[in-house]
């Protein structure tokens, strides 16, 4: 039988990148199922999630509509910004009800920018706290997001959280293959992905190592590294061992090496790479 997964969106920020996802089908041959969490009716009327849960006053309705919500689960994907309040109130309840029931929990989480106001900086230290008890952390600074974009100075601070929402998608998705299949590849600690598509698995793997997510070095000082190759036929080994080698090349000696192939006709041509590092 599948596992269980579900997918909260937390706030605003959190309700379109799962309304993004849904839109692309992530998840949708598993047993996925989204739920937005939020304080702004808005956002809650507006999501495509089938559960919305609003976050009222009353924090003992709170708790039970969350624990609710979260029953018989086995793998929780958070996403959202870190410096909102519905992730403040929910981010200690999601954690709390994972570690009652013991479900796997993996959060992409954008960190608030140099320039948001020192409440929300407030909450995202606080909610951080939370966050460091989740199995992988994806927490990616909101202005990194800026280097998927730099030929757009122009862009407005809506389409760089567009942006943001795209590369979470694509992040819960990939990674959703990959635990999916063995859940105890999803405690992959303080982490940080990458992503990339090419014709040879070389040059996937070449691609997904230069994403802005993977700091310069993060390949570099990385204390475990997973690579993920996905194709639509099998690879030869000489092609596999060129890819992984390019990685392990980069690698310190002590460092933890994992791959990890996926075959899906549906993946037809090109080959799929998807770096996790886990960060000392
Ligand atoms: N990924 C993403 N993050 C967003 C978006 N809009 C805002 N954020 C970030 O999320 C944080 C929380 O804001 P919001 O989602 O409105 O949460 P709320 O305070 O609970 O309503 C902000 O401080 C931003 O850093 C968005 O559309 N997508
Ligand atoms: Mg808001």
């Amino acid at each position: 039988m599948d596992v269980n997964i579900k997918i909260v969106g937390l706030g605003e920020g959190g309700a379109r990148a799962i309304s993004k996802m849904i839109a692309a089908g992530v998840g949708k041959n598993k047993s996925v199922e989204y739920i937005a969490i939020g304080n702004d009716e808005n956002i809650l009327l507006t999501s495509t999630a089938r559960k919305n849960i609003f976050l009222n006053r009353d924090m003992a309705v709170i708790y039970k509509n969350i624990f609710d919500a979260l029953n018989g689960v086995k793998i929780i994907f958070i996403v959202g910004g870190l410096a909102g309040n519905a992730a403040r109130i929910s981010i200690p309840i999601i954690v709390s009800f994972a570690k009652t029931y013991g479900a796997a929990t993996v959060a992409f989480i954008c960190k608030p920018s140099v320039l948001e106001n020192a409440t929300r900086k407030i909450n995202a230290d606080y909610t951080l706290n939370y966050l460091r008890e989740v199995d992988t952390l994806f927490a990616v600074p909101a202005e990194k997001f800026f280097m998927f974009c730099i030929n757009r100075p122009q862009i407005s601070l809506a389409e760089l959280f567009d942006v943001a929402d795209d590369i979470f998608c694509r992040g819960v998705k990939n990674f959703l293959e990959i635990i999916s299949k063995d859940v105890s590849l999803s405690k992959r600690g303080n982490a940080a992905f990458g992503y990339g598509e090419g014709a040879t698995a070389l040059d996937a793997v070449k691609v997904a190592a230069k994403f802005p997510t993977l700091e310069e070095d993060e390949i570099k000082t990385a204390q475990k590294v997973l690579v993920h190759l996905a194709s639509g036929t099998p690879l030869p080994l000489s092609s596999l061992t060129a890819a992984h080698k390019f990685i392990q090349n980069q690698l310190q000696p002590e460092t933890e090496f994992l791959s990890r192939e996926e075959i899906n006709p549906l993946f037809g041509e090109k080959i799929f790479a998807t770096i996790i590092c886990t960060r000392k």
